[in-house]
C-alpha cells in the first residue's frame, strides 16, 4: 500500500480542493486525473501517478492542500500504466486487452512513466507544466478540465448541466446526471414531426489548451439579438437575390444638398434615401409589406421602415414610422436622431417596434454582397454594400458609374421569386432615377 500525494505544483500552496475524482475502490490509471484544485488564477487536476486501486481517500472539497499532502491510500493492481480515463460512473479495471478484470490482483508496483505532475489547463503533457490561468481572477470556470473532458466525451453540453458544486460549478455527478438524463430520454433515429433538427451536439473545446484565453459574458443586447437571429435564420427559409444601383446622379444630388446644407442641417445620408426608396418599393409591390401568422397573410397599410444600427452593445434596428410620408431630410434628421440613441442606450421600447421592412448598410465600413437575416416577423431585409465606380457599356463605349451593391433577402413562404427580382430591380431603378419615388 503506498499513500498518493500532491505533486509539486509550482508556487502554489495551500488551494482548495474543489472536487474529489475518485472513491475507496476505483480502479486508476497513470495520469488519469484523481483531484481538481483551484488557485486564485487557474483550475488544475491532479493526476495520478500510479496505477492501482484506491483503498482509502484522503481528502474531500474544501480541504487546502501542498505539495506533499496525502490525497489516497492505493494498492497497485492489474490495470493499465496508462490507459483510459474514468469510466462513467465508476471506473473499471482494464487488463491490457481492455478486458475487464472483477478485481485488481496485487502485482509488483508499476513505475511512474514520469515524475509527479500538475497538470495545468493548458497543458496535457507528461512533463511538468506551469499552472496556466484558464479565466481572469474573478471569471471562474463553470468546471475543472476533468469535468470538461469527461462532458466532451459524454457529448453533453456544459451549458445544459445543471451545476451542483460550489460557485456554480459543474461537477462530474452533475455531468454524469444530466447523461444518464440524456440516456433515458427514447432515442430519436430521424426527425419525424420536424420539430427536432437532431444536431450533434455544440463541440465542446477547452481553448485554453491552445493559448491562454478569457471567459466574458455576452451583452444583454447580443443576447437578445442573438437568440431572434437564431430563431429567424433557423426558422424562415431565406432565399437571397443580389442586384446593383446606378447612384451617379444620386450620389451627385446628396454632395449637392450637403455643400449648401445650412452647418447645423443634418448630414444628408445615402441610407436616407434608401429608406425612402425602400418605402416606395414597398408600397409598389405591398406583397412584401405583410407578416405571416399561421396560415394568415397580415397586409399593413403604414410603411415603417427599420436600419441596423451598430452600437457598441450589439446590433439594434431602430424604425422610421410612415417613411413614405416622409421627405428624405427628415428621414435624416430622424435616423442621426435613432442612430445616436442607440449608440447611448437610450431608444425608447415604441422606437424599435413596428416595423414592416429592414435595411442593413455596411456601406459606410465596406465589402460588396451579403445575405442578411430577415428581421422577422418582416418578410425581407435589404443588405447594401460599400459603392464603387465601375465601368459601365453604354452601347457605344465604358462609362464610369457608381454602382451601389444590394442584397434582398426575403421569406419564400410570403414572396416568390420572381417578385424578389421585380423588387429589387425596381428599387435599384429609384434609386438610379429618384424622381420615380414621385410617381
Ligand atoms: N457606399 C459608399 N459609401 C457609403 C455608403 C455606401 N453604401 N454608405 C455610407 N457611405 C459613406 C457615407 O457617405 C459616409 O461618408 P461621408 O461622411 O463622406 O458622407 C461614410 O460612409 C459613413 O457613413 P455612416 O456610417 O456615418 O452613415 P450611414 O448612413 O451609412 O450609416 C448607420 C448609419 C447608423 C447605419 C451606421 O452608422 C451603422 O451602424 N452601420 C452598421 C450597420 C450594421 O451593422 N449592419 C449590419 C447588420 S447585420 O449584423
Amino acid at each position: 500500500m503506498q499513500i498518493l500525494t500532491i505533486p509539486d505544483i509550482g508556487d502554489y500552496g495551500q488551494i482548495p480542493v474543489i472536487e474529489v475524482l475518485i472513491r475507496a475502490g476505483d480502479a486508476v490509471v497513470v495520469e488519469q486525473p484523481i483531484v481538481t484544485l483551484e488557485s486564485d488564477k487557474a483550475t488544475m487536476d491532479v493526476p495520478s501517478d500510479r496505477a492501482g486501486t484506491i483503498r482509502e481517500v484522503l481528502l474531500k472539497p474544501g480541504d487546502l492542500v501542498s505539495k506533499g499532502t496525502p490525497i489516497a491510500r492505493i494498492e497497485f493492481g492489474d490495470v493499465p500504466v496508462v490507459g483510459p480515463v474514468n469510466e462513467i460512473a465508476k471506473p473499471v479495471a482494464v487488463t491490457e486487452t481492455g478486458k475487464p478484470v472483477a478485481a485488481p490482483a496485487p502485482a509488483e508496483m508499476p513505475q511512474p512513466v514520469s515524475a509527479p505532475v500538475a497538470v495545468a489547463v493548458a497543458a496535457a503533457t507528461s512533463e511538468f507544466a506551469p499552472v496556466v490561468p484558464v479565466a481572469p481572477k474573478g471569471t471562474p470556470a463553470h468546471a475543472g478540465p476533468s469535468v470538461r473532458k469527461l462532458a466532451r466525451e459524454l457529448g453533453v453540453s456544459l451549458a445544459e448541466v445543471r451545476p451542483s458544486g460550489p460557485k456554480g460549478r459543474a461537477l462530474r455527478a452533475d455531468v454524469l446526471t444530466h447523461a444518464k438524463t440524456l440516456l433515458a430520454k427514447p432515442a430519436v433515429s430521424a426527425p419525424r414531426d420536424g420539430g427536432d433538427l437532431d444536431l450533434l451536439p455544440w463541440p465542446q473545446v477547452d481553448f485554453s489548451r491552445f493559448g491562454e484565453v478569457e471567459r466574458q459574458p455576452l451583452s444583454r443586447l447580443r443576447r437578445i439579438s442573438g437568440a431572434n437571429l437564431h430563431r429567424n435564420w433557423v426558422r424562415i427559409p431565406h432565399v437571397t437575390n443580389f442586384d446593383q444601383a446606378d447612384i451617379t446622379e444620386l450620389e451627385a444630388f446628396r454632395l449637392a444638398l450637403n455643400g449648401k446644407a445650412k452647418p447645423d442641417a443634418a448630414r444628408v445620408t445615402l441610407l436616407a434615401f434608401l429608406a425612402r426608396a425602400a418605402a416606395a418599393a414597398l408600397r409598389a409591390f405591398p406583397q412584401f409589406n405583410v407578416s405571416l401568422d399561421g396560415q394568415d397573410v397580415i397586409r399593413k397599410h403604414y410603411v415603417h421602415v427599420g436600419f441596423a444600427a451598430d452600437t457598441p452593445n450589439g446590433l439594434i434596428v431602430p424604425v422610421i414610422r410612415d417613411a413614405d410620408t416622409k421627405g428624405v431630410l427628415a428621414i435624416a434628421a430622424e435616423m442621426a436622431d435613432l442612430a445616436a440613441a442607440a449608440r447611448a442606450g437610450q431608444l425608447k421600447p415604441e422606437q424599435i417596434q413596428g416595423g414592416c421592412f429592414s435595411i442593413s448598410s455596411l456601406g459606410g465600413i465596406g465589402g460588396s454582397h451579403f445575405t442578411p437575416i430577415i428581421n422577422a416577423p418582416e418578410v425581407a431585409i435589404l443588405g447594401v454594400g460599400k459603392a464603387a465606380t465601375q465601368p459601365c457599356w453604354d452601347g457605344s463605349a465604358f462609362q464610369p458609374r457608381l454602382q451601389l451593391p444590394l442584397s434582398l433577402s426575403w421569406d419564400h413562404r410570403a414572396v416568390d421569386g420572381a417578385e424578389a427580382g421585380r423588387f429589387l430591380a425596381h428599387l435599384a431603378s429609384l434609386l438610379a432615377d429618384f424622381r420615380r419615388v414621385l410617381l
